[in-house]
């Protein structure tokens, strides 16, 4: 099991033609495999591999067409061995595979609705992460409305993880996400940011996908998604700050570089 005393970087794989920022760039099991090495070099301590784009409005990608483009790049970064893999998936089917082959960790954007996926939890003994996304990424970003945006998130999240330790999964498996993009506007977005310690608070460890966001090229007018490189790591420090255990990023070598300078202040660790 990976240890939490430190934050951790997990590193972004999209073998895709179409996710927001990296669609198309290593959409070619070898490109893929030699992206995931060159962030695992960086320094990231998990690598997150999805087949699928969940970027707003996007289409669903059948698992079998999902499972076509992960498979042989999981294989390959399983066998290398250096660091876990987490599929990054909301089909069932596809998350088994990929721990039959060796993933760690299901990291499920559908947050565990689907019963197939909390059975499959139930019979492995994988991390699991439980993102909240309002609806669908075809609509979620069609006027998204909460009582209380923080409240309403958390509230979800923490029934989900029930429902997982009600089908027998250990609580320490579990980590949740408040889904910063899924069906959120920006000033929703920064909110969760701001409060992201009343996620902290429930005892489950936090992961926060902010890299390269659309909101973060909003509130610094950065169109481009790769140019967003520093907004990227500002978001990261201050998910680290509000409790964050665990960020998702693009760029690893920069957003470890950050969390270490961050680190050494904040926890006076180098002495
Ligand atoms: N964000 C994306 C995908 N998966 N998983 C978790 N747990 N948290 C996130 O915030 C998250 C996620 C979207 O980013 P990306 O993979 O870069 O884009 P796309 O969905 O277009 O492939």
């Amino acid at each position: 099991m990976l240890s939490l005393s430190r934050p951790l970087v997990m590193g972004i794989v999209n073998v895709t033609p179409d996710s927001f920022s990296d669609g198309g760039r290593h959409d070619d099991p070898a490109r893929a495999i030699a992206h995931a090495c060159d962030l695992i070099a960086a320094g990231a301590d998990i690598i997150d591999l999805g087949g699928e784009s969940t970027r707003p409005g996007s289409n669903e990608v059948s698992p079998v067409e999902e499972m076509r483009r992960v498979m042989p790049v999981l294989e390959a970064l399983v066998q290398a061995g250096s660091v876990p893999v987490s599929i990054d998936t909301r089909h069932a089917e596809v998350a088994r595979r990929a721990i039959e082959a060796g993933a760690s960790i299901i990291n499920d954007i559908s947050g565990f609705r689907d019963a197939a996926m909390v059975a499959l939890a139930a019979e492995c003994d994988a991390g699991l992460v439980v993102m909240h996304m309002l609806g669908e990424p075809k609509t979620m970003q069609i006027e998204p409305l909460y009582a209380d945006v923080v409240a309403d998130v958390r509230d979800y999240l923490v029934h989900q993880a029930a429902l997982l330790e009600a089908a027998g999964v250990s609580r320490n498996r579990i980590v949740i996400d408040p889904g910063i993009g899924f069906g959120k506007t920006t000033a929703q977005n920064l909110r969760v940011l701001r409060e992201l310690a009343q996620f902290a608070s429930t005892g489950y460890p936090v992961l926060v996908g902010v890299s390269r966001k659309r909101f973060i090229g909003e509130l610094t007018q950065v169109p481009e998604p790769s140019k967003r490189v520093s907004g990227s790591v500002a978001m990261a420090l201050a998910a680290r700050a509000g409790g964050a255990a665990i960020v998702r990023v693009h760029d690893v070598a920069e957003t470890v570089q950050a969390l270490r300078a961050w680190e050494a202040v904040a926890e006076g660790g180098h002495r």
